[in-house]
């Protein structure tokens, strides 16, 4: 029984001696657990989302120019190509600054991506996009620049495998249409102002001549742009054609446009947005030969369904006529009919084959 009372004592002695040690260590302000550099938050699931708070944090003697109150993640690069860290789901919203590193402590990083306000609409929330290299440590600050958050939501993901110039899509093809998506696509540095969220394909002009390029099959329509481009490299671009809104119908904002090609030479093709991304974009480009091509088979189809009916109604007249003379005159005209539907015929194979060779 004396045990008992002397362990009860030591309890409440022992809990009484905590509850003051909690106390005096939120009054002190308790930094999070990822404040410093070194201390950095494995970041994981990527693809995915990590929530934070970047209350009570601080900067570390010779952290470089990213922001006050800075948190720490470390992400090792699971594959090479572009990425987008962002904090655009942070509510309540608050001014953020995020960056990417690498480096062996905060006095000594190299910055890799850093952004403050953009990309989250009208808000002071931040996106940054990075060429990651794969089994490379990248470390991602976020700080404030104000009020600091409780409720830090920093998302990384993958951008489309087409999402820059170099790493453009072959076409595949001499005409036709391709698809892609330009969800969480971003633009690169000194890319042209060509919509944002860009994707890129590359295509050979397999004969020189007049082109259509368009997304008017993308649904749902989105406000797209689309540009065509030579060049070595994203920052020695030239421009062959740009557009914004085309006339694909029902109003929409989808684009076409015509250029001129080169036999041989090789373009690249970007589609971007203005607003939402879509993850259904519709490539189609068509040679003006083949689109006349296309027409003038129309065109012979009609020639031959007209004078295969007059042909129809010459022969009727020839077992109609009651003289001979009639008869005489209706086979003439039957012969007649006959030839022109042959001719009309001969036009349409030829235009049916010519249709093949640019098509
Ligand atoms: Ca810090
Ligand atoms: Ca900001
Ligand atoms: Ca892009």
């Amino acid at each position: 029984m004396k045990d008992a009372r002397w362990i009860r004592t030591a309890i409440v002695a022992l809990a009484g001696a905590a509850l003051t040690l909690a106390l005096s260590a939120s009054a002190e302000a308790a930094p999070p657990p990822n404040d410093n550099y070194g201390s950095a938050t494995q970041f994981e699931p990527t693809p995915g989302t990590v929530l934070g708070t970047n209350v009570d944090a601080t900067r570390q003697s010779g952290e470089p120019q990213n922001g006050d109150s800075t948190v720490w993640w470390k992400w090792t690069a699971t594959e090479t190509g572009r990425f987008r860290l962002d904090t655009c789901q942070t509510v309540p919203s608050f001014d953020s600054v995020i960056g990417v590193y690498v480096g062996p402590n905060a006095a000594n990083l190299t910055e890799i991506a850093k952004n403050d306000d953009g990309g989250c609409g009208s808000s002071n929330l931040s996106t940054l996009s990075f060429d990651a290299i794969a089994g490379v440590e990248y470390r991602f600050s976020v700080g404030t620049f104000g009020s600091e958050s409780l409720n830090i939501r920093l998302s990384l993901r993958r951008t489309p495998l087409n999402d820059n110039y170099a790493a453009a899509y072959d076409f595949g093809a001499a005409q036709g249409s391709v698809r892609g998506s330009n969800f969480e696509a971003t633009r690169e540095l000194g890319e042209p102002r060509n919509g944002d969220a860009t994707i890129w394909w590359k295509w050979v002009a397999p004969t020189s001549g007049s082109y259509h390029l368009d997304t008017c099959d993308t649904v749902p329509a989105a406000d797209t742009y689309l540009g065509v481009y030579t060049g070595a490299s994203v920052a020695q671009l030239l421009e062959t054609a740009t557009a914004d809104d085309g006339s694909c119908g029902g109003g929409s904002a989808l684009t076409e446009l015509d250029f001129n090609a080169v036999q041989g030479t090789e373009y690249r093709f970007s589609v971007g947005t203005f607003g939402s991304e879509s993850q259904n974009i519709v490539l189609g480009l068509i040679s003006q030969a083949c689109i006349d091509a296309k027409k003038a088979v129309r065109k012979a189809k009609d020639k031959v369904a007209k004078a295969q009916a007059k042909y129809d109604k010459a022969k009727k007249k020839v077992k109609k006529a009651k003289s001979k003379n009639k008869k005489r005159k209706a086979k003439a005209a039957k012969k007649k009919a006959k030839k022109k539907l042959k001719n009309a015929n001969s036009a349409l194979e030829s235009a049916l084959a010519t249709s093949t060779a640019s098509c």
